[in-house]
C-alpha cells in the first residue's frame, strides 16, 4: 500500500479504557447505572439538572485521577512525526488524547473539562462542580451553565470540518468505538465511498467491523503503537 498522506482517526471510550476510564457500553460502563436519557439528552437535564451535573462532575473530578495510556502516548507521537496530514477526532470528552501529547484534537461530542451557558451561549473552561444554581460569568444567570457536551439530538460539533477531511483521506482508521453512535459510525461509510482506505482498531468487532476494509482485535495500548511504528516505519 503506498504511504498514506492523509490520516482521519477517529477514537472512541475504548482508547481510554485502560487508562481506567469507563466506556459505555461494555458491561460494567456508563449506561448501566445511567439510561442514556436521564443524563445524555436535553430533555434529561431539564427534567433534572441536579442529577446530570452530579454525573458529569463526577465524570470531570475523576479526569485528574487517570493519566493518558500508551495508545493516546502514539497517536501524539504520530501527530509530531507524520509527514502528512493527521485529523484526529474524538467522540470522548476527557482530555487524555491532550495529555498525550496530541493538540488540535477535534471533540466531536464536547468535553468534560469545558461549559457554556445557555442562556447567552459564552463558552469557558470548567475544572470544578456545576450546580443548578451556578451562576453564568458572563451574564449572571443562575442555572444558565450546563456541561459542554453534546447530548444526543444536539449536534455535533464541527461537522463540515470532520466531513471534508473524511473525503479527502486516503486512510481512515476507528479506534475503540462500538459504532452505535451516530454521525460519527458513519464517517467510514463516507470515507469509503471517498476511496479511502479503512482500518479498525479495537477490542471486539464493532457493529461497522464488517466494513472495513481491515479490523484487528486486541487491547489499543498494544494495536495502537504497533500500528503507529508501522505507519512511521
Ligand atoms: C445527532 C455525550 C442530529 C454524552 C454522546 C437511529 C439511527 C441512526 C441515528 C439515530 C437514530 N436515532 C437517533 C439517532 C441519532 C443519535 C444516535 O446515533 N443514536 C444511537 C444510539 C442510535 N445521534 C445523535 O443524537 C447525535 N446527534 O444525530 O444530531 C441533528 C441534526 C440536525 C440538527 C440537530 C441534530 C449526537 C450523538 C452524541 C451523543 N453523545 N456522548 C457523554 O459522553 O456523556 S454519545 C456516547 O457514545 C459517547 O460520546 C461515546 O463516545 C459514544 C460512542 O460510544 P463509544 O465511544 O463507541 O463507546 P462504547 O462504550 O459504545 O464502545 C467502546 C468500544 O471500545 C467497544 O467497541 C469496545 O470493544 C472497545 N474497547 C473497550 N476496551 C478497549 C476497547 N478497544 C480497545 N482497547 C480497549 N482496551
Amino acid at each position: 500500500m503506498a504511504e498514506p498522506d492523509q490520516i482521519v482517526i477517529l477514537t472512541g471510550a475504548g482508547i481510554s479504557a485502560e487508562s481506567g476510564i469507563d466506556t459505555f457500553r461494555d458491561t460494567g460502563g456508563l449506561w448501566e447505572n445511567h439510561p442514556i436519557e436521564q443524563v445524555a439528552t436535553p430533555e434529561g437535564f431539564a427534567k433534572d439538572p441536579e442529577l446530570v451535573h452530579r454525573f458529569y462532575n463526577l465524570r470531570r473530578a475523576a479526569l485528574s485521577k487517570v493519566k493518558p495510556n500508551a495508545a493516546h502516548l502514539a497517536l501524539g507521537r504520530l501527530q509530531h512525526e507524520f509527514a502528512g496530514k493527521l485529523t484526529l477526532v474524538t467522540q470522548n470528552v476527557d482530555d487524555l488524547h491532550e495529555r498525550g501529547g496530541s493538540s488540535d484534537v477535534i471533540h466531536m461530542h464536547g468535553e468534560l473539562l469545558s461549559a457554556f451557558c445557555s442562556a447567552c451561549d459564552h463558552h469557558w473552561q470548567q475544572l470544578s462542580d456545576l450546580s443548578p444554581s451556578t451562576p453564568c460569568p458572563a451574564c449572571q444567570t443562575r442555572g444558565g451553565p450546563r456541561p459542554d457536551i453534546v447530548w444526543f439530538g444536539e449536534m455535533p460539533y464541527q461537522m463540515r470540518r470532520l466531513e471534508a477531511a473524511v473525503q479527502a483521506c486516503d486512510l481512515f482508521v476507528s479506534i475503540g468505538t462500538s459504532g452505535a453512535v451516530y454521525p460519527a459510525a458513519g464517517f467510514v461509510h463516507l470515507a469509503k465511498t471517498y476511496g479511502a482506505r479503512t482500518l479498525e482498531l479495537n477490542l471486539d468487532p464493532s457493529q461497522g467491523s464488517a466494513v472495513f476494509d481491515e479490523a484487528r482485535h486486541g487491547p489499543a495500548t498494544k494495536l495502537v503503537p504497533e500500528w503507529v511504528a508501522s505507519v512511521l516505519a
